[in-house]
């Protein structure tokens, strides 16, 4: 039988075959890893071109050895997350409050790389489920690394890190069945909630809109636990870092959130990715909460307990400076996936607070890192080593990199007098006295688990206070075992009993709740509107995305208009057509479109239009992608502009709703863009 394989490797040069050196700009001869030049990189050795594959074929074992090896294990929790490179510049020195350098001089740009992520689910999970967000920053400070690594929600669902591996347990997939994936809407996760009364301020912020962010560069983000920054007198402050996006802070709808995790899974990275490479960078401004002893002495809560925030009507935020996020990481895996933060990592000027959450982290994320990224030299992989000189006398260990020299590697020494040693700039710990008896206790002071969660519920908008209940249905509603539900219910009932009742008609559990004492009942405090998602920063289309869809006979110049007007919001139009070839216009010119109907439904978009003439008009209307386009826009709220679809409209049950315009002809797009820079057109939500 005649041999096919080809003896020698194709002439052409395979699609996508940029060598590693290329790709590294070393050079652009394919190699071993140990520089042999290859010559066939399409075919094994074989014993005769139809024959066994031999032993021998080096080459292909050490290819497909690495590959077998590529993956690490994933994060335990923050497995899915996206990432980008920036800097962080102060507005001010804060050199009064903290010897950080980084924070000391206005004229000094700080490099950064900063991951977002969700918690609960694998690293192949989708971006939209209700999830915590993390939001972690390492900062290349040239006093060392300091990582900031917070979450997208203020507060905790713990106050002792000894719960920490209960509560992901109970979160994550079951442990018998291995589902769901990334969602906290099973039974292991609100047996535990229900159980766990210190976590229900938070499951406040994880039933609301906080938990399906519209993108990773519209998220507030915080510190949560309580820092301290030290200055060069030593005199200390406690601190709560905040981060807010310049872009204010948006959401998806429920509805939304699931049809996304189907139509773009990646619909969070594709947008921080895009956003980036077009050159529109996020931004976000660093915040601090300071204050002093005699401050935290005198609030009802206590400032260690990560279940419960400072309001900002208390203790206002002090802006002081900016990040920037400016750059793609050129590899996913080497940077995004690699990057080790460790809240351990600080700087002169900043310490920690006796938080036992924060305390039972300082030691946690040292000891993952070496676990998944298997070798305590993880500080030596690009991303996560410092920007500035860094010396010591560890040695050795599993995929060393460095290659000291000489034979001091201790100290005291007297063989090498120019080896690192200590000094007198180093970090110091502040001198805060300690003193008490050993004992596995909660303080006292942490005791009150309903009062913030009451003061978050009541301080949030109706639009917000509505999402929660039905979150908190559609959870409830997955729980399988009634015990739970009930004894969920009870405890709903003491944060609000209007949230409560809510909630129990919603399940169509009318009066079932169980009756739960509260080791402490909630106190009416003064109510927040800071906390609130809606109606908090100022009305912008700024990096936000409408979607466009042209059918046959659309107006161009109305089309053109419509696309230079969203530009000049500083937003984004991609055109969307039945096919993604393109539609033609009344003068039966075609123009190409950026996506297909059926790969562009209007969930991905903030605001729509629909531009088609009398022939689009009866294609769209026949085509039930696009029907569900105009639905599922009217249903979301979101501002639409219709040209030319009359018969669309009407198949769609839409016309002359609130935040409906009609564009062209005699009518502007300043309406369409006036609804379209509030979000979303509440007015429109039907109850
Ligand atoms: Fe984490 N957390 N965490 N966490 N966390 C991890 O470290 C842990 C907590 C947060 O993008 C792990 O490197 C304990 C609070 C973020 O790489 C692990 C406790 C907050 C990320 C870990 C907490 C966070 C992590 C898993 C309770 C908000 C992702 C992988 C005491 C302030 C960072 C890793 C990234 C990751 C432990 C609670 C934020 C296992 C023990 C509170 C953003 O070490």
């Amino acid at each position: 039988m005649r041999d096919k394989t080809p003896k020698h490797h194709s002439p052409e040069t395979p699609k996508g075959g940029e060598t590693h050196q290329q790709a590294s700009g070393k050079g652009s001869v394919l190699t071993t890893n140990q520089g042999l030049p290859i010559s066939d990189n399409q075919n094994s050795l074989k014993g005769g071109g139809r024959g066994p594959t031999l032993l021998e074929d080096f080459i292909l074992r050490e290819k497909i050895t690495h590959f077998d090896h590529e993956r690490i294990p994933e994060r335990i929790v923050h497995a899915r997350g996206s990432a980008a490179h920036g800097y962080f510049q102060p507005y001010k020195s804060m050199a009064h409050v903290t010897s950080a350098a980084f924070l000391a001089d206005p004229a000094v740009r700080t490099p950064v790389f900063a991951r977002f992520s969700t918690v609960a689910g694998g690293a192949g999970s989708v971006d939209l489920p209700r999830d915590v967000r993390g939001f972690a920053v390492k900062f290349y400070t040239q006093q060392g690394n300091f990582d900031l690594v917070g979450n997208n929600i203020p507060v905790f669902f713990i106050q002792d890190a000894i719960k920490f591996p209960d509560l992901i347990h109970s979160v994550k997939m079951e442990a018998d069945r291995g589902y769901p994936q990334a969602g906290s809407a099973h039974d292991t996760f609100w047996d535990f909630i229900s159980l766990m009364p210190e976590s229900l301020h938070m499951i406040m912020w994880a039933m609301s809109d906080r938990a399906i962010p519209r993108s990773l560069r519209m998220m507030e983000g915080f510190g949560v636990n309580t820092f301290r920054l030290v200055n060069a007198a030593g005199e200390f402050k406690f601190v709560k870092f905040h981060w807010r996006p310049i872009l204010g802070t948006a959401a998806v709808m429920w509805d939304e959130a699931v049809k996304i995790s189907g139509a773009d899974p990646d619909f969070h990275r594709r947008d921080l990715y895009e956003s980036i490479a077009k050159g529109n960078y996020p931004e976000w401004e660093f915040g601090f909460q300071l204050l002093d002893q005699k401050m935290a002495d005198d609030f009802d809560f206590d400032i260690l307990d990560a279940t419960k925030l400072i309001p900002e009507e208390i203790v206002p935020i002090e802006m002081v400076g900016k990040m920037v996020l400016d750059r793609n990481p050129d590899n996913f895996f080497a940077e995004t996936e690699q990057v080790a933060f460790c809240p351990s990592h600080v700087v002169p000027g900043i310490d920690f607070s006796e938080d036992p959450l924060l305390q039972g982290r300082l030691f946690s994320y040292l000891d993952t890192q070496l676990s998944r990224l298997g070798s305590p030299n993880f500080h030596e992989l690009p991303i996560n080593r410092p920007k500035c000189p860094f010396a010591n006398l560890q040695r050795d260990g599993h995929m060393q990199m460095e290659v000291p020299k000489g034979r001091g590697n201790y100290e005291p020494n007297s063989i090498d007098l120019h080896g690192p040693r200590e000094t007198s700039r180093g970090f110091h710990t502040a001198p805060i006295p300690v003193e008490g008896t050993k004992v596995r206790l909660r303080a006292e002071s942490f005791a009150d688990h309903y009062s913030q969660a009451r003061m978050f519920f009541r301080s949030v908008t109706p639009q917000e206070q509505k999402h929660i209940v039905k979150a908190l249905t559609f959870e409830l509603s997955k729980v399988d075992i009634v015990e739970i539900r009930k004894r969920m219910l009870g405890h709903l009932d003491i944060i609000d009993t209007s949230l409560g009742s809510k909630v129990a008609d919603e399940l169509g559990m009318t009066g079932q709740a169980e009756k739960i004492t509260a080791g402490l009942m909630p106190k009416d405090v003064a109510l927040s509107p800071a906390l609130r998602l809606y109606g908090k920063y100022a009305p912008t289309l700024k990096g936000r995305k409408i979607g466009v869809l042209l059918a046959a006979g659309f107006d161009d110049k109305l089309k053109d208009a419509l696309v230079a007007a969203i530009a000049k919001e500083g937003a984004a139009a991609a055109l969307i057509s039945v096919k993604v070839g393109g539609a033609e216009d009344s003068a039966g010119l075609k123009h190409p479109a950026d996506m297909a109907l059926s790969g562009g439904p209007s969930v991905m978009f903030d605001a729509v239009a629909i531009l088609a003439g009398p022939a689009g008009d009866k294609t769209l209307t026949s085509n039930p992608d696009a029907v569900s386009f105009l639905m599922d826009a009217n249903r979301h709220l979101k501002a639409i502009a219709l040209s030319g679809v009359p018969s669309l409209t009407a198949k769609a049950h839409v016309g002359g709703e609130v935040g409906v315009t009609e564009i062209g002809k005699s009518h502007d797009l300043g309406a369409f863009l006036e609804f379209a820079r509030n979000g979303r057109v509440w007015e429109r939500a039907s109850d």
